[in-house]
C-alpha cells in the first residue's frame, strides 16, 4: 500500500531541552518531597514549564510567588532562576527550612556581582526587566547598585556614577548576538568597564542557540518547544527568525501546533527550551508522524556532559 501522507523531514535539534541546572532544580523538589513529605512549597515556577509544575504539584508542590505566602513550619525552595539576598534572609529570621535550587551558573553571576561590588564598581546588569533572574541578580546588591540595560540604545541612556568604575553582568539566558552587540556599546561609551571573558549566558543556551542556527538554513519552519514565560525559549525564537527561517513559532505542547501553517512545508525544525521536558518532543514528533510521513534527522552541534549536584541537605537522610 502506498503511504497517502506528505513526506517531511523533522530535524531534530540537539542539543536541546532540559540543562544541568531544570534537572537539578527539579530532582530538588522531588527529593524535598520525598524526604518532607507534602506539602513542599515552592517559590515561583521551579522551572518556567507548566508541564513540569503541574507534575510537581501533583506530587504535593504548593507554588506561590512570595515568601510571605509560606507557613513557617513547612519547607520552601527557591526556584532555579535566583532569589533577591532578603529571600533567603526572611526564612532565616523566620526558621524556616528552605533549599535553594538557584542554578550554580546563576549563582556565579550572583558571586561576581557582589566581588566587583565589594572592589567599589557599580554594575550594568544586560538583562530583562522583571524577569525573575534579574530581580535575583539585581536583589544581591543594594538598590542603585546595578543599572540595567536590555537593548543597545539605553546603554547611551544610563547614568552611572562614575564611567571609570564599572563592571558589567548578564543573564544567563540571552541572545548571544543581541548581548555581544550590547557589550560592544558598553565598552565604546565606557572603555574602562570590566566584564567576564565574554558574558553570563550559560553553555546550555549557547549550545541550543547554535543548534537552531545550524538547523535554520534548512527549514521551513521552527517549532521550539518552551512556555512563553521562558526566556530561553523565546530566544531560541528569535535566533530561528534570524537566521532565515520566518515561520519560527514557540508551542507549549502538541496541542498547539497551527497545522494550516504546515501546509506544503517539507522540512520542519524542532527544538526546546532548557525548561521543556523531552516527552513533549516526542509528542511534537508524534503528531507530526501522524500527518506526515516523517524521517528524522538529529543536527547535533554539541555534546553536554554537565551535571550539578544537588544540596547535601536532601542527600542526608531525614
Ligand atoms: O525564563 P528562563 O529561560 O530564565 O527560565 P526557564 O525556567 O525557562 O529555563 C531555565 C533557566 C533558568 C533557571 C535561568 N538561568
Ligand atoms: Fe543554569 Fe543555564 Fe540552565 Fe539557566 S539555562 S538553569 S543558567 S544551565
Amino acid at each position: 500500500m502506498t503511504d497517502a501522507r506528505p513526506p517531511l523531514t523533522l530535524y531534530l535539534a540537539a542539543p536541546r531541552g532540559f540543562c544541568a541546572g531544570v534537572d537539578r532544580a527539579i530532582k530538588i523538589v522531588e527529593m524535598a518531597l520525598q524526604k518532607w513529605g507534602a506539602p513542599v512549597y515552592v517559590r515561583h515556577e521551579i522551572v518556567h514549564n507548566k508541564f513540569v509544575v503541574d507534575g510537581l504539584r501533583e506530587k504535593g508542590a504548593v507554588f506561590v510567588e512570595e515568601l510571605d505566602e509560606c507557613p513557617d513550619d513547612r519547607p520552601v525552595i527557591f526556584s532555579a532562576h535566583g532569589v533577591p539576598k532578603a529571600v533567603p534572609a526572611e526564612a532565616r529570621r523566620r526558621e524556616m527550612i528552605f533549599v535553594d535550587a538557584t542554578c550554580p551558573l546563576v549563582s556565579k553571576v550572583h558571586v561576581e556581582a557582589e566581588r566587583h561590588h565589594a572592589a567599589g564598581l557599580q554594575m550594568v546588569m544586560i538583562g530583562h526587566e522583571g524577569h525573575p533572574e534579574v530581580l535575583g541578580t539585581m536583589g544581591q546588591l543594594p538598590p542603585g547598585e546595578v543599572l540595567l540595560v536590555e537593548t543597545v540604545a539605553d546603554v547611551a541612556a544610563i547614568e552611572p556614577r562614575d564611567p571609570e568604575r564599572l563592571a558589567f553582568i548578564t543573564q544567563t539566558t540571552l541572545s548571544v548576538d543581541d548581548t555581544a552587540a550590547i557589550v560592544a556599546a558598553l565598552q565604546a561609551r565606557f572603555p574602562a568597564i570590566i566584564g567576564p571573558a565574554k558574558e553570563d549566558i550559560c553553555y546550555a543556551t549557547t549550545n541550543r542557540q547554535a543548534a537552531v542556527k545550524s538547523v535554520a538554513p534548512k527549514i521551513d519552519a521552527l517549532l521550539v518547544i518552551g512556555a512563553p514565560n521562558s526566556s530561553n525559549s523565546r530566544r531560541l525564537v528569535e535566533v530561528g527568525r534570524a537566521a532565515g527561517c520566518a515561520y519560527s513559532q514557540l508551542v507549549m505542547r502538541a496541542d498547539q501546533i497551527d497545522w494550516r501553517a504546515m501546509d506544503g512545508v517539507r522540512a520542519v525544525g524542532v527544538t526546546a527550551g532548557a525548561s521543556a521536558p523531552e516527552v513533549l518532543v516526542n509528542e511534537v514528533i508524534d503528531a507530526f508522524r501522524a500527518r506526515f510521513a516523517v524521517d528524522v534527522q538529529i543536527v547535533e552541534t554539541a555534546q553536554e556532559n554537565v551535571e550539578f549536584k544537588v544540596p547535601r541537605v536532601l542527600r542526608e537522610p531525614a
